[in-house]
């Protein structure tokens, strides 16, 4: 799942079946949330960092007031990995505790 070797079309598609909150969006996958205030919202991009560090694999993040959105690839891959999908789900996590 945490590889860095790009997936196929079939494994993407099956693999966003399980991340229901994140879409497409050509060689990224992207979520926005909204969280309860300005201080959540930092929180949780704190929580996604460290979680960014731990995996060596980074996010784009876009942060506006409370509204946060993250893009998701893997640029030396040129693509979607496993690594992304095992970063979505561990920002799903850090969203749902600060929700
Ligand atoms: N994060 N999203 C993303 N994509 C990468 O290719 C990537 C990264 N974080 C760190 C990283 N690559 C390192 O492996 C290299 O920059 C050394």
């Amino acid at each position: 799942m945490s590889s860095r070797a790009r997936l196929s079309e079939d494994e993407i598609t099956a693999a966003l079946a399980g991340l229901p909150r994140w879409t497409r969006e050509g060689d990224s996958i992207v979520r926005s949330a909204v969280a309860p205030d300005f201080p959540a919202a930092i929180r949780a991009v704190v929580a996604v960092a460290e979680q960014a560090e731990a995996l060596d694999h980074h996010p784009d993040i876009d942060i506006r007031w409370r509204s946060l959105r993250f893009v998701l690839s893997t640029h030396s891959a040129g693509g979607l990995t496993g690594l992304d999908l095992t970063l979505a789900a561990r920002i799903d996590e850090a969203l749902r505790a600060e929700s």
